[in-house]
């Protein structure tokens, strides 16, 4: 945790939604799902619209179908559009400091410390959002972003979650456990179901219940490092830095088929189809890596959830 609120979190709003709304003036402010729309299909996003009815990412297309009302729009997706304003929000995010980390397609953590030149006051630090959203919707064409800023990423990204849409956060030094433990354990990065569940069993509902557990409680229950872990996020402990550039750490390809397939062949040409691909774009970035036994593995029931296409987990959807 850092003494100045100097580091800054951006998650666009609904994102591959909001291009499309961009792009197509007649969906602005209608309810809109991007994803899959064959009969597996899984929803990749829903606009804010979409989601008062219910319509959430990894939803499937039928379940939001059956939710939302006539005259949503049901889009498959145009994924180098979403690529190309990304590049432009992290081209923004890159004039702001030489730290810039990408988490995902529509998110980021920039170090605002590390440029040297910004006023880190509360003050300071929010008027450099304002204007940083306002220059993302001009550079865009519209796109929302949510922006947090505080003394650490953990702060940071609870931050720009905490008033989606449009939203702008900042936590001040000394601020952040007020901020923190009102919010449901989940909020916490590393809390997924499991953990949720276990914690949930001993009463563990809010980051403040967890900040009230000792060390060796924490331990027991979710084992030593996520234990630790677990027991530092609570008292907003976090000192991870702001690492730019990170490699790709995977090179994938997915697919969701229109039925559940079981004869070996076919399955056998659609993994040689699929790795073929992961070759061409491996190939194509002069990289090469093993491959991994858990990823061949070919699931057809339950449908997988739409991919997220990140810089660090390249996915390209079929
Ligand atoms: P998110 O930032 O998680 O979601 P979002 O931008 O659509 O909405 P929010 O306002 O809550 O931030 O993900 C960014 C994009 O990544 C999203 O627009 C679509 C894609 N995505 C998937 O393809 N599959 C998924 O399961 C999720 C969560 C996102
Ligand atoms: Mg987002």
């Amino acid at each position: 945790m850092r003494g100045a609120a100097s580091i800054l979190h951006l998650d666009l709003d609904a994102f591959f939604a909001a291009v499309e709304q961009r792009d197509k003036p007649s969906l602005r402010g209608r309810p809109v799902v991007v994803g899959g729309v064959g009969g597996r299909g899984v929803v990749a996003t829903a606009s804010y619209e979409a989601r008062a009815y219910g319509a959430r990412s990894a939803m499937s297309t039928a379940e939001a179908r059956r939710r939302c009302p006539p005259g949503t729009a049901f889009l498959g997706g145009r994924f180098a559009a979403y690529r190309r304003t990304s590049d432009v929000v992290m081209g923004l995010l890159r004039e702001l400091s030489p730290l810039v980390e990408p988490v995902s397609i529509d998110e980021a953590y920039v170090d605002l410390a590390a440029a040297g030149t910004h006023d880190l006051s509360v003050e300071g630090v929010t008027a450099l959002a304002r204007d940083l959203k306002d220059r993302i919707a001009e550079a865009t064409g519209g796109v929302t972003g949510s922006v947090g800023i505080g003394s650490s990423k953990l702060m940071a990204k609870i931050g720009s979650d905490l008033d989606k849409p449009n939203g702008l956060v900042v936590v001040a030094p000394g601020q952040e456990l007020e901020v923190l433990h009102p919010l449901p354990v989940t909020r916490l990065g590393g809390v997924g179901p499991a953990t949720a569940e276990r914690l949930h069993q001993v009463g563990v509902k809010t980051v403040g219940d967890l900040a009230a557990r000792s060390l060796p409680d924490l331990v027991a229950l979710a084992g030593r490092a996520h234990g630790a872990g677990l027991y530092a996020l609570a008292r907003a402990d976090d000192d991870r830095a702001v690492v730019p550039d990170r490699e790709a750490k995977s090179v994938s390809h997915e697919e969701t088929f229109e039925r559940d397939l079981t004869d070996v062949g076919v399955l056998g040409r659609e993994i040689d189809s699929m790795a073929a691909r992961v070759g061409e774009r491996l190939r194509k970035g002069a990289i090469s890596g093993a491959p991994s036994r858990s990823s061949c593995a070919a699931t057809t029931s339950p449908p997988s959830p739409a991919p997220r296409p990140s810089p660090s987990r390249p996915t390209t959807r079929g």
